[in-house]
C-alpha cells in the first residue's frame, strides 16, 4: 500500500473555560495540524501535532505546516510501513521531529485500517484498555489550586500535575503543601515548572516540601542545570521538554540524570520512536508518561493507543486536551477522560474517523 494523497488542514482550537496556564504561558486557544494520508486503495490515515503555544516546543505551529509542506511531493509513492516512512521523510527534510510525528500517526492509522488491527496492537499489544490519565492544574493561588486538586482526585484521577513556576518560589512551595494537605496520599503528585525555575529556587523548593512525596518534572531550563541539582534535591527527577529525541534520551538515561520522563509522541518523532522509547524505559525501569502537548481526538488516541502498550509499572498516564475543547472531531468516537481514565477507542487504526468537512478546505494538498 502506498501514499496516494497528503491533505494537510489546519484549525484553531480555543480553550474551553481558559485560559490554560503553565509557567510562562497562558493559552487562550491552540493552533493545531491535522495530516490526511490517502492511500492507493483509497483508505485514508489522520494524524496531528498541536504545540501548546509557541513557547513549549522547539518548534511552532505554522513551522510544522512549513515542514509538512517541504515534504509533501517526496511523500507520495512512499510505502505505508513506520520506517519506510521515516526513510522517506528523512530523505526529504533532516530534523522537524514534530511534523514528522503527524505524518507517522497517520500512518499507523492508515496500516491499521488496512491490515483491520488496531493500533496498539501496531505497537506491540495492549495491556489494558483503560488508561489511567492525570491532572494538570494550571498555575493559580495555592487554596484555589489545592480545592482543584481535592475536585479531580473526587473524580478518579490518581495522579495531580501541579503546574508551578514564572512567579516567587515561595508561593510554589505553598501551593504544594495547600495541595498536599487537601489530598494527602490520595494520588500522586507531580511539580511541573515547564523549565521555569532557576536551579537555587528548584532546590529551596524541593528542601521546604521534603515531607511530601512528590516527583519534581523538568524544573530546570537545561539538562545541565538538571544535573547541578541533582544530587541536592530529596526528591525524584522527570525530564520533559529536554528530551527532544531518542539520543538525548539515550544520554539522560545512560549518565543517570533522571528517574523517570514526561513525554510527548509528537515530540520524540512519532508513534515508531515512541515505542523504541517505551522499550528504553523498559530495559531500565523508568516510568513515564504518553502524552502530547495538545490536540483533539487523533493525538488523544495516539496518546491511548500508545499507552495502553506500557508496563503498568511504569505508566504515569495519558493526559489529555479533549476535556479542554470543544466537541469532538468524531461524536461517534470521542476520546475523552472518565472518571480520570482514558478507554482505549475500539475499531481498526487509531479507531477515530473525522470528517474532513469540519476542518474547512486544505491548506496545503499533494498527489491525487
Ligand atoms: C501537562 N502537559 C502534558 C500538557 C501541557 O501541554 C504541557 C504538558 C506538560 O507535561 O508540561
Ligand atoms: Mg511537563
Amino acid at each position: 500500500m502506498r501514499i496516494a494523497e497528503i491533505h494537510i488542514y489546519q484549525k484553531d482550537l480555543p480553550v474551553v473555560d481558559g485560559p490554560y496556564t503553565m509557567s510562562g504561558q497562558t493559552c487562550w486557544s491552540l493552533d493545531t495540524t491535522l495530516v490526511q494520508l490517502v492511500s492507493d486503495t483509497g483508505l485514508s490515515g489522520w494524524g496531528e501535532v498541536c504545540p501548546v503555544g509557541p513557547l513549549y516546543y522547539h518548534s511552532h505551529a505554522k513551522g510544522m505546516r512549513a515542514a509538512l509542506v517541504q515534504m509533501g511531493e517526496a511523500l507520495i509513492g512512499a510505502e505505508v510501513l513506520p520506517l519506510a516512512l521515516h526513510r522517506a521523510m528523512d530523505g526529504a527534510l533532516h530534523g522537524h521531529g514534530h511534523a514528522k510525528a503527524a505524518v507517522d500517526i497517520a500512518g499507523y492509522d492508515l496500516l491499521g485500517k488496512h491490515l483491520n488491527l488496531p493500533v496498539c496492537d501496531l505497537l506491540g499489544g495492549a495491556v489494558t484498555d483503560r488508561i489511567g490519565s492525570y491532572y494538570a492544574t494550571g498555575i493559580g493561588a495555592p487554596d484555589e489550586i489545592a480545592r482543584r486538586a481535592a475536585d479531580k482526585v473526587d473524580e478518579g484521577y490518581g495522579r495531580i500535575q501541579v503546574k508551578a513556576g514564572g512567579r516567587d518560589v515561595a508561593l510554589d512551595i505553598e501551593t504544594v503543601h495547600r495541595v498536599y494537605e487537601a489530598i494527602g496520599n490520595r494520588a500522586r503528585i507531580v511539580v511541573d515548572p515547564n523549565r521555569g525555575l532557576i536551579a537555587r529556587d528548584a532546590i529551596l523548593l524541593s528542601q521546604a516540601c521534603v515531607d511530601i512525596p512528590l516527583v519534581l518534572e523538568q524544573p530546570c531550563n537545561t539538562i545541565e542545570e538538571v544535573a547541578t541539582i541533582r544530587p541536592l534535591v530529596r526528591h525524584p527527577i522527570y525530564l520533559d521538554e529536554n528530551m527532544v529525541d531518542l539520543s538525548t534520551v539515550l544520554r539522560a538515561v545512560g549518565e543517570r540524570l533522571c528517574d523517570g520522563f514526561g513525554m510527548k509522541i509528537t515530540r520524540i518523532g512519532g508513534l515508531h520512536k515512541m515505542a523504541t522509547f517505551r522499550d528504553i524505559c523498559a530495559a531500565r525501569t523508568l516510568p513515564h508518561t504518553c502524552d502530547d502537548s495538545w490536540g483533539g481526538d487523533i493525538i488523544a488516541a495516539a496518546c491511548a493507543h500508545m499507552g495502553a502498550t506500557v508496563d503498568p509499572r511504569l505508566m504515569e498516564g495519558v493526559w489529555l486536551a479533549t476535556p479542554y475543547i470543544e466537541g469532538s472531531y468524531d461524536s461517534e468516537n470521542a476520546v475523552q477522560v472518565v472518571d480520570g481514565h482514558v478507554h482505549l477507542p475500539r475499531g481498526p487504526g487509531l479507531g477515530v474517523v473525522p470528517d474532513p468537512a469540519q476542518f474547512g478546505a486544505p491548506v496545503a494538498s499533494f498527489g491525487g
